[in-house]
């Protein structure tokens, strides 16, 4: 037997409703059910031409020993007062010249660098200094230290990667100056390039861990791959031809959050619109073409940078052959089961 159904009445809900609100309790039935995917950010295009001015006057305002990092963030227009340049991630622009240092501490967060322009620069992670050329793909994993220097002739200019969207989430967000302003070195440097960029590992590496051991990710040999890969198999339809960076160790992302990613699109390619997910922040190594991200068209060429929140559908046009850097919070979706990805017909 089934005990008698109560006929809803509005005026008496409405009261309830009100009364329980004093007690921190809200009726779910009268939630805004909209549990579709999508989040605040907006499709953006930061280009070159407008950011690299911006970056040589803060060299002319500010050191880099009073900036601790001199760093023009990218934030979201939509997301204004986050910092965030999407609802999952940070970026930054980050500009040293030559001699100065960026003193050594480490956070919860974790980083990567996609190196832009300019040669003379390092970092230092954990002991190990690692030099920095432009299209590089560099590593700094959560709670190590590092520390960044330039020792060349030329301003050098990185993107900067951050998680720090997620630490700021679950309230984990911790940080540390190092005693002094650089790290001592205990390794020589290219060690980690030796020990895991080359299909090889240390005989008693225990592999399986969620950070990778390779420091950098030398482009000379992303840009090798990819060409010979344009040679061998056609590009996908949408994606153009695309590698993952992989944690040498695993097989798995380069950190348990941020997945990245750099693909060819070859000249004239015109790609199908794909959607995912995916939260994504692109850069252009090279070349020039025109991306349309839920209906918006930029055009973009060489160091400009776009976000492509989730499931916005993106497609590109390559009008020269490029070559476009990309990092995405892909690697925590597929962890917790989230990530989905579809490509629309037509
Ligand atoms: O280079 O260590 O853009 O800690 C933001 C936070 C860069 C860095 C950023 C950081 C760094
Ligand atoms: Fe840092």
């Amino acid at each position: 037997m089934s005990s008698p159904r109560p006929i809803p009445d509005p005026a008496s809900l409405a009261q309830f409703s009100r009364s329980i609100r004093a007690r921190s309790l809200n009726p779910l039935w009268e939630r805004d059910v909209s549990q579709k995917p999508g989040t605040p950010c907006a499709p953006h295009i930061w280009r070159w031409s407008d950011v690299e001015p911006e970056l040589l006057r803060a060299c002319e305002l500010i050191g880099a020993k009073d900036a601790d990092r001199r760093v023009l963030m990218l934030e979201n227009p939509a997301m204004k007062g986050t910092s965030f340049v999407a609802q999952t991630l940070f970026a930054g622009l980050q500009i040293i010249l030559p001699g100065e240092v960026a003193a050594a501490h480490r956070h919860t967060p974790n980083a990567l660098r996609f190196v832009m322009q300019g040669e003379g620069a390092y970092t230092a992670v954990d002991g190990e200094r690692a030099a920095m050329k432009p299209g590089d793909f560099v590593v700094t994993p959560n709670w190590s230290w590092h520390d960044h220097g330039n020792i060349g002739a030329q301003p050098v200019v990185w993107m900067d990667g951050l998680d720090s969207a997620f630490t700021k989430f679950f309230g984990a967000t911790f940080r540390e100056d190092y005693p002094e302003e650089t790290q001592p070195l205990h390794r020589a440097e290219g060690d980690s390039l030796a020990a895991f960029g080359a299909a090889l590992l240390p005989v008693d590496y225990k592999p399986g861990g969620a950070r990778s051991p390779l420091l950098v990710y030398p482009y000379e040999r992303t840009r090798e791959a990819l060409a010979h890969l344009q040679r061998s198999g056609g590009p996908h339809p949408a994606h153009g031809v695309r590698l993952r960076y992989a944690n040498p160790g695993s097989g798995g992302y380069p950190f348990p959050t941020m997945a990245a990613f750099m693909r060819l699109l070859p000249k004239g390619f015109a790609g199908r619109a794909s959607r995912s997910t995916e939260n994504q922040v692109f850069n252009v190594a090279e070349g020039s073409g025109r991306v349309r991200i839920a209906g918006m068209e930029f055009d973009f060429g060489p160091h400009d940078i776009f976000v492509a929140p989730s499931w916005c559908e993106v497609a590109f046009t390559a009008h020269r052959e490029c070559v476009v850097f990309s990092y995405s919070d892909r690697a925590a979706q597929e962890a917790m089961g989230f990530f989905r990805e579809a490509e629309p017909q037509g």
